[in-house]
């Protein structure tokens, strides 16, 4: 029921988006309430005290923080679109690829697009290095999760949208047809997904509010998402 579920996100988060899509695959209902960060509300404060950040996913009043350990209670909580294989090796080379886009591809790709000069270079060498590496999950496959949307997929989700107008707005191109082609399939193949595209935060918006920021991001030494 709705009332069980709540999910505090905010539009702009892979990381709360990630939550969403996942509950949509699963077609559980929700309860979403959009977080202003710069002004945190108490019950965030209250439901992740540790960490103070978006997505928490409250069930039954109890909170539940950190977005792939909330995808795993998801998968481990309602039937339905599953998220991880049935196979437990399977299941455990998904759950490294969900930490490794966490670990190794995202801070790099989104430090690329915030950086200049030799940090600039350097990020994108590894940038370049790791999205290689995790275009190998893709073994032919058009999803990382085959045929659906898996927990890899949707870790994956700021490669799509966010990281295309970051880049966009950086002036450069880490993931493209030439460069990383099996990811640049997975990534036409999973944007064009109905229920991804109800999970993204839309262009032209994101596009706004990125611009509205670079300065003040420009201005950090290292921007947090
Ligand atoms: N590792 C976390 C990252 C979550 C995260 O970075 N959330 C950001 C928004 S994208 C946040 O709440 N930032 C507010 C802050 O740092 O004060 C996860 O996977 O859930």
């Amino acid at each position: 029921m709705a009332e069980q579920v709540k999910l505090l996100g905010s539009w702009l988060s892979p990381f709360s988006r990630r939550v969403e899509l996942a509950l949509k695959l699963k077609g559980v209902a929700y309860d979403y309430i959009d977080e202003d960060l710069a002004n945190k509300s108490t019950l965030l404060l209250e439901s992740n005290p540790v960490y103070k950040k978006i997505p928490v996913l409250i069930h039954k009043g109890n909170p539940i923080a950190e977005s792939l350990i909330i995808l795993e209670y998801i998968e481990d909580t309602w039937n339905g679109h599953p998220l991880l294989p049935m196979d437990l090796v399977e299941r455990a080379q998904a759950r490294f690829w969900a930490k490794f886009i966490d670990d190794k591809c995202l801070m790099a790709v989104w430090m690329s697009c915030w950086s200049e000069g030799e940090a600039q270079e350097k990020f994108m060498k590894e940038a370049n290095e790791n999205l290689t590496i995790l275009e190998g999950a893709l073994e032919g496959k058009k999803l990382f999760g085959g045929d659906a949307i898996g927990l890899v997929d949707i870790a994956a989700n700021f490669l799509s949208s966010w990281a295309g107008v970051l880049q966009e707005i950086a002036g450069i191109s880490l993931i493209n047809e030439d460069k990383h082609p099996a990811l640049w399939k997975w990534s036409q193949e999973f944007v064009s997904s109905d229920v991804v595209k109800e999970c993204l935060p839309g262009r032209e918006k994101l596009r706004a509010r990125m611009l509205s920021r670079k300065e003040a991001i420009l201005a950090t030494k290292a921007p947090a998402y």
